[in-house]
């Protein structure tokens, strides 16, 4: 009975993270960390291996619910990585616990450090506009305005599911000036603005950036009009299996989130969460460890592969 209870709060937070109660590539990364301490700390397992089964049956679970941030399974990795299962019972469930919570403290740590280190690259009476809604780009700017810089932000709407909403609130609210555009309206305002700052789900080892729906249109048109784009993203977004060739997947939701589609029978509806931005229109990569150029994603992966993307120095 206590064993299904620990389960279904997993499920419970998967079920979020599936529906997007949970969302934003770093909170879902957090949300499954916090998920795997109350498996370990809640488990009636008797043996450690009972443990360690448990633990990744949950990091199974966890996996399932949305494909493309890879700080989702870098989060389960980082918790679930080489638990003895012969050891002590108490030995693993003390581990697992306090490499949840290390995550999660290094996930914050991680946000902040790219605010104090991005926002040397905003300028003061600076136009920026950023797309969906990201807790490290958000970072980015807050850091400049809390700093007395005068800026401004134009924030994308993000359709379907309009994450630029939970942005022009959040702004707002901090007193940052900040004006709501439809997505399509991204290259027509964008000779009004001076740098682009946007998140990431995950950064291939070539620098490619997986980020919302949209970005790469966006990253065009700043090209375009030689406008600088920004990526604030922590080192746990980017992804090992593009070392060796692996694509990263690209998640489809539900048709119903852009129109119901017996109101157009016949016709075939796509909803792709996300895009690829190749590494050519990215000019900068603000991570935790610093800013590096797109090229350098190659190193930082390397650097996490050659610990085995085990050692802490992943994160
Ligand atoms: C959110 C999104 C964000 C990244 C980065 O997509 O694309 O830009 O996840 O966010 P969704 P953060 O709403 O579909 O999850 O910097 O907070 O990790």
């Amino acid at each position: 009975m206590g064993v299904e209870l620990v389960v279904s709060k997993v499920e419970d937070i998967a079920h979020k993270i599936e529906t997007m109660e949970i969302r934003g590539a770093r909170k879902i990364a957090k949300a499954a960390a916090n998920a795997l301490k109350e498996e370990a700390s809640g488990s009636e397992a008797e043996t450690s291996s009972q443990l360690v089964e448990d633990l990744n049956e949950a990091g199974r679970i966890l996996l399932d619910t949305r494909p493309s941030a890879v700080s989702l399974s870098n989060s389960v990795r980082y918790v679930t990585r080489d638990l003895d299962s012969s050891g002590d019972l108490e030995d693993v469930r003390d581990k697992a616990i306090s490499r949840a919570k290390e995550f999660v403290q290094r996930a914050n740590e991680a946000k902040k450090k790219i605010g104090e280190i991005g926002c040397r690259r905003i300028s003061d009476g600076d136009t920026i506009l950023t797309h969906c809604n990201s807790s490290n780009a958000l970072s980015v700017i807050k850091k400049a305005y809390d700093e007395g810089k005068d800026i401004e932000v134009v924030a994308t709407e993000a359709r379907p599911r309009r994450q630029g909403y939970i942005t022009i609130r959040e702004l707002s609210e901090y007193g940052v000036p900040v004006t709501l555009i439809v997505d399509s309206a991204a290259r027509h305002f964008m000779k009004e603005v001076d740098k682009v700052v946007v998140g990431a789900d995950s950064i291939a080892a070539n620098g490619a950036v997986v980020n919302k729906i949209g970005t790469s249109q966006i990253a065009l048109a700043a090209d375009e009009a030689r406008v600088p784009l920004f990526v604030a993203a922590e080192s746990y977004k980017f992804h090992p299996s593009t070392l060796v060739g692996e694509l990263v997947q690209i998640e489809e939701r539900d048709e119903e989130e852009i129109v119901s589609p017996e109101e157009f029978p016949g016709v075939n509806i796509k909803n792709p969460a996300f895009d690829v931005t190749p590494s050519e229109y990215v000019d900068l990569i603000i991570t935790e460890r610093g800013i590096i150029p797109p090229a350098a994603a190659y190193e930082i992966l390397q650097e996490a592969f050659e610990l085995g993307l085990e050692g802490d120095e992943f994160l």
